[in-house]
């Protein structure tokens, strides 16, 4: 039989025709309502179509499914604005919105971001709200596929989806990682992989760390020695480099396309002497420092009793907020050892005052909590010790949280003692340090409503590479990503480290580095 000799030549190709279909319960992060139908599979063929609602943003996220489907499995996957279904299996994206169409009714608070994934033996359904929502389900979609599907070339396997239905949704708005682009320069590419990384994991921010002293990553037509001058070294003495306007483009682009939101931070006033490199005039004592290649911190800052220092921060701001869509100006505010008191708040709360001035809201380290509360005001918390009354006292004024515990979240800290790169200030952060606690009671005296959300920084001191990047993201940013994203009753460590085994596999066929940490139950 034809069939058989499929089979066998499969087999022997290393592959598995008969392998049973991934198991409905295994995605991360977990989402909020699983119900297996053991009865039903669907099998992905040569002839299965893909239907969506007529509607640009649903339009977007049906060819990124069929992008994501067509290298593997080889199939032709067209797309049509159409709900009506295919000769054989579908898979159709309805956007509950959309008017025309046989629509199947979304439960009523699937919200800005949720889902439901239907799968049944004839068709493959995704119902949403808003284009984003339908994102997000076929990114679960995707991981209900085999391993295989992640490999960049053709693969023969049977391409089952386990039979069900899933509905889903975030259990917080913010949920990101930051790359320090400072530190270490890196290539639009490695943002744009990156970005994908975050997408897979339903992330929905990348906050990048834009300046600090040893370079200044984006260019600022007022001031344009910045990029050339102070983008023009990093940590170690490398050559460093920049993001012309046409770079942060794309890379918002990308982002935009993955329902990521970007967040720029301008770190002031410390981490600044890349700046002082290139403008001497904001230094307090004026004169130009050498470019900085080491690794301290707190010892730079523009000069707070100068006035050309709050124009220069107005034309910085003015101009990245005009090139990023999203809603949020990170004006950093960590570690300005030299900068006290009230100089220290009244220069943030000018600085704050300048971002509300662009339109934008303001988010800034906690060490921001002591200034004037703006409305809309976000502190990005990146303590260790739980009790901190500043930040409580400051989200009593009014500002919400953002979660980047140093001592769980920090994807720069070492796994373990001899984990080749990173740090160990904040401690070690295995895979069970990163996974097990909960943002919505982490800071006492802050109630789960005033937080917004939680963000894996990774500081790159001792990055250097892409594959650095993603040997310290993985296993970790799944980890966040559910403490972001799962309903609090799905914690559970010893399903957690099950259901990221399987994702071990996924990685290696996607090219992906990562860390084998030993506490997962890797196949
Ligand atoms: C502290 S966390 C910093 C960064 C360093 C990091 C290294 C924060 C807001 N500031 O400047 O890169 O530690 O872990």
């Amino acid at each position: 039989e034809a069939g058989d000799l499929a089979v066998l030549a499969a087999r022997a190709a290393g592959d598995d025709l008969l392998a049973p279909p991934v198991r409905l319960d295994t995605v991360v992060p977990a989402p909020e309502r699983v119900e297996a139908d053991p009865g039903a599979t669907f099998v992905l063929t040569g002839d299965t179509a893909i239907r969506v609602s007529a509607h640009p943003g649903a339009r977007e996220v049906a060819d990124h499914l069929a992008a994501l489907l067509r290298p593997a499995t080889g199939f032709p996957l067209p797309v049509a604005d159409t709900l009506e279904a295919g000769p054989t299996g579908t898979l159709t994206l309805t956007l509950a919105a959309t008017p025309a169409g046989p629509v199947p009714a979304p439960p009523a608070d699937l919200g800005a971001e949720g889902y439901r994934l239907d799968v049944t033996a004839t068709e493959v359904r995704v119902v949403a709200d808003t284009a984003t929502g339908l994102f997000y389900g076929v990114q679960t979609l995707r991981q209900l596929l085999p391993a295989a599907v992640e490999s960049p070339t053709p693969v023969t396997t049977r391409w089952a989806l386990p039979g069900g239905t899933i509905l889903d949704r975030p259990r917080f708005p913010y949920r990101g990682a930051m790359l320090d682009v400072a530190r270490h320069f890196f290539a639009v590419e490695d943002v744009l992989r990156v970005i994908d990384h975050l997408a897979r994991y339903k992330l929905n921010h990348l906050h990048l760390h834009l300046t600090d002293d040893q370079g200044w990553r984006i260019a600022v037509d007022s001031w344009p020695k910045l990029a050339d001058v102070g983008g023009a070294s990093e940590v170690g003495g490398g050559p460093g480099g920049h993001y012309t306007k046409a770079d942060y483009r794309r890379i918002v682009s990308h982002a935009a396309a993955r329902h990521v939101t970007l967040v720029p931070e301008i770190d002031l006033p410390g981490h600044t002497n890349a700046a002082l490199v290139a403008y001497p005039q904001l230094a307090p004592d004026k004169l130009a420092p050498p470019p900085y290649t080491g690794t301290e911190v707190g010892f730079s800052y523009v000069d707070p009793a100068d006035e050309q220092t709050y124009d220069f921060i107005a034309d910085v701001l003015g101009e990245v907020a005009a090139l990023t869509p999203g809603p949020w100006l990170h004006i950093g505010g960590d570690e300005a050892f030299k900068v006290k008191g009230a100089v220290y708040t009244d220069f943030v709360e000018r600085a704050q005052r300048i971002v509300a001035d662009t339109g934008k809201a303001v988010v800034g380290w906690h060490q921001l909590a002591p200034a004037a509360h703006l409305d809309g005001r976000v502190l990005q918390w990146w303590g260790t010790d739980a009790d901190d009354p500043t930040t409580a006292d400051a989200v009593r004024r009014g500002a919400r949280l953002i979660l980047s515990p140093g001592n769980h979240a920090y994807l720069d800290m070492k796994y373990a003692e001899d984990t080749p790169i990173g740090h160990d200030w904040a401690g070690l952060i295995d895979v069970r340090r990163a996974y097990d606690w909960d943002p919505g009671t982490h800071v006492a005296g802050v109630p789960t409503t005033a937080v917004l959300g939680v963000e894996a920084p990774l500081w790159t001191e001792s990055v250097t590479s892409l594959t650095d990047i993603e040997f310290m993201l993985f296993p970790r940013l799944p980890a966040i990503a559910e403490l972001g994203w799962s309903p609090r009753a799905a914690h559970d460590w010893a399903g957690f480290r099950e259901r990221l085994a399987g994702h071990g596999p996924r990685w290696s066929t996607a090219g992906i580095t990562f860390h084998r940490a030993p506490e997962i139950p890797w196949p």
